[in-house]
């Protein structure tokens, strides 16, 4: 069958569509939470900080790709006009005013444009907001422990679960977190640096021995949100995921109720340590 070569032309518009409608369908229907396969995007976003990261990621990428098309150009203009056979006699021209100004100002432009959104976003990292629950992870030789000091004072750990989905993801005892909630979290390492970090909620904080840092996040939406440990900390270091279960008010409360018992028995060794040293 020939085919003239509008129908050509058409059938690569096609195939190309087709292309892009695969690699964005793959991301589109990952799960939120979790990295999906051939990945090359960010993570969806799951709280307001992570939705400003995404958009300040994007907005530099763009302004990239118009100075890098920018250089690209006028370098194939050099190239094309001033060579020493299209230009054999050079001409002499030393300044320009008006271009020295212009390369002047304009970079330092598009820097204060993308200064100003950067600084933005590191304050809405940095400022807790006044928050509703503070949780406490203890980044350990390869695992992460759990205090909930507002409900209850208990603490449990959180190990991989080899039998458990997403695969080197999924652990025992999730974190449970109220969804729409400004949650704290104090982070602290017991042995090493280790490094708490989910990147659907855009948070990524190191957990150092002898130092209690802090970041927040609100989770906008139920469900399921993996992080790993992003601090080379020893031989396990890939083997000690993040799991936060996000879940309404009412299922958080029956939660809570449900692990100050199940987590009784597990002696609270901070609490207990903590309790020691006050007496
Ligand atoms: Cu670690």
């Amino acid at each position: 069958m020939k085919m003239s070569k509008g129908q050509v032309g058409r059938r690569m518009l096609g195939l190309a569509v087709a292309g892009v409608a695969l690699a964005a369908g793959g991301t589109a229907f990952a799960e939120l939470g979790q990295p999906a396969p051939w990945e090359y995007k960010l993570q969806g976003a799951a709280s307001p900080v992570m939705e400003n990261i995404t958009w300040f990621h994007n907005f530099l990428f763009v302004l990239i790709t118009l100075i890098t098309l920018f250089v690209l150009a006028l370098l194939i203009i050099v190239v094309v006009k001033f060579n020493a056979k299209a230009n054999p006699v050079p001409s002499r021209t030393t300044h320009n005013t008006l271009v020295e100004v212009a390369w002047t100002l304009i970079p330092v432009l598009i820097l204060v444009g993308i200064a100003v959104p950067s600084f933005r976003l590191l304050f809405e990292e940095l400022d807790v907001p006044k928050a509703d629950l503070t949780i406490k992870a203890t980044g350990k030789q390869w695992y992460w422990s759990y205090a909930y000091p507002d409900n209850g004072k208990f603490e449990f750990d959180s190990l991989l679960a080899q039998d458990k989905q997403p695969r080197l993801l999924g652990v025992d005892n999730e974190v449970v977190v109220p969804v729409n909630k400004v949650i704290r979290v104090q982070v602290t390492g017991a042995d090493v640096i280790h490094s708490f970090a989910v990147p659907a909620f855009g948070i990524k904080i190191d957990a150092i021995p002898g130092r209690l840092n802090e970041t927040w996040f609100k989770a906008t939406t139920t469900g399921m949100f993996y992080g790993q440990c992003s601090e080379l900390c020893g031989k396990d270091h890939a083997f000690m995921p993040i799991a936060v279960r996000v879940v309404s008010d009412q299922d958080f409360a029956a939660w809570v109720e449900e692990a100050k018992k199940k987590f009784a028995s597990a002696a609270t060794s901070t609490f207990a340590s903590a309790a020691g040293a006050a007496q």
